[in-house]
């Protein structure tokens, strides 16, 4: 078993007679880690370049997860798995919701956000394992193979790019988009010995709220629509959610690639097992610095689950491909039968 701390693959040791700790860093593992084996695990990179959002993105998505969904999706909750944990959940996330935002990462190797998933509609339960150090790290190889070497463990990397961050500075924003995935790539295939054909990438466009109102961007309407347009009851039947995802990842695509970024998109379409492209708004509007001077409410945040239903996406089809394909039946069904229904 891969230890969530240290990353090292090695057999828990048995401390009085029910707990476990890690053979070589010696931490307290949870024990559903390491007793269900049953359930599907997955190990989630956050990359990015600072100040692109990413620990306000994990941050908005689980106060959503807290939030709204245990009273939209029956049976749902989320358990945290370990301390740090516990305390993101009930500081950081709290802070949060009164406006105020977090600093910036700390530039070390990450302790991992661990939580226990239950009963997500048409997926079940999971454990996933989130890692989010500071983006300076992604600047540099040595770094990257330094803080951030859980990036060669992660089944899927969510691969955090504010574009309107990006046109500040002296390259193209399609420019700084390809540089942060060469570092990536390199330091991962060459210094970490990764298989990226057995990572997904989920690219996800924070501060979206940004990006719709930026000209230069010209977003297309469908997709400033997609995102002005959601509320979180769209996702109390996360399977029309989720059958929504190819379509949408396929219009963020193509957009970048015709602006500028088809050098990113093929890149990524060629190295990795899989790619989904998202866009989110973590604080709904434009924060002043690092406080929104108001309360965030979870229902301001625009698609967040999004890379959620990405990651599920991928378990399960790593997992349990018999339930993709169920679910594929079950839809084409239910859709036959609604369309049955109406014209009678
Ligand atoms: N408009 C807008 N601003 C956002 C959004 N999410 C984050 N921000 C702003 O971006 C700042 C940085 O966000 P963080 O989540 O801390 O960025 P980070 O990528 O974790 O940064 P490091 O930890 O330094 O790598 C926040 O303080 C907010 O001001 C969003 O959805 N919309
Ligand atoms: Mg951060
Ligand atoms: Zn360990």
């Amino acid at each position: 078993m891969r230890c969530p701390y240290c990353l090292e693959n090695s057999d828990p040791k048995v401390v009085n007679g029910h707990n476990y700790r890690c053979g070589e860093c010696d931490e307290v593992l949870p024990r559903d880690y390491v007793e269900s084996r049953n359930i599907p695990k997955g190990r989630i990179g956050i990359v990015g370049f600072a100040g692109h959002g990413k620990t306000c993105y994990l941050t908005a998505l689980f106060h959503a997860l807290q939030k709204i969904y245990p009273a939209q999706w029956r049976g749902f909750y989320l358990a945290c798995m370990n301390e740090y944990t516990g305390l993101f959940t009930y500081r950081m996330i709290p802070a949060f919701q009164r406006g105020e935002l977090p600093p910036s990462t700390a530039s070390a190797f990450p302790q991992p956000t661990i939580y226990h998933l239950n009963e997500i509609p048409q997926f079940g339960r999971c454990i996933l394992t989130f890692y989010d150090t500071r983006g300076e790290v992604f600047e540099q190889i040595h770094r990257i193979t330094g803080a951030g070497r859980f990036v060669a463990h992660a089944d899927c990397i969510l691969f955090i790019v504010s574009l309107t961050d990006c046109t500040g500075s002296h390259e193209p924003w399609h420019v700084s988009m390809k540089r942060l995935l060469d570092t990536y790539v390199m330091a991962t295939k060459d210094y970490l010995g990764a298989h990226l054909k057995r990572q997904r990438l989920v690219v996800v466009l924070t501060k979206a709220d940004l990006l719709i109102a930026h000209e230069a961007f010209s977003v297309p309407e469908t997709l400033r629509r997609y995102l002005i347009e959601q509320m979180p009851q769209d996702y109390g039947d996360p399977l029309a959610q989720w059958r929504a995802l190819p379509e949408i990842s396929g219009r963020i695509e193509r957009w970048l690639a015709g602006h500028g970024a088809a050098p990113f998109v093929n890149m990524v379409r060629a190295e990795f097992k899989s790619v989904r492209y998202t866009m989110v708004s973590a604080t709904g509007a434009a924060p002043a610095g690092r406080t929104m001077g108001v309360e965030i409410d979870p229902n301001d945040t625009r698609r967040v689950i999004d890379p959620l239903l990405c990651i599920l996406e991928g378990i399960q089809a790593d997992h349990a491909p018999w339930r993709t394909r169920m679910g594929d039946f079950w839809f084409k069904f239910r859709s036959a039968a609604l369309r049955f229904a109406r014209e009678i």
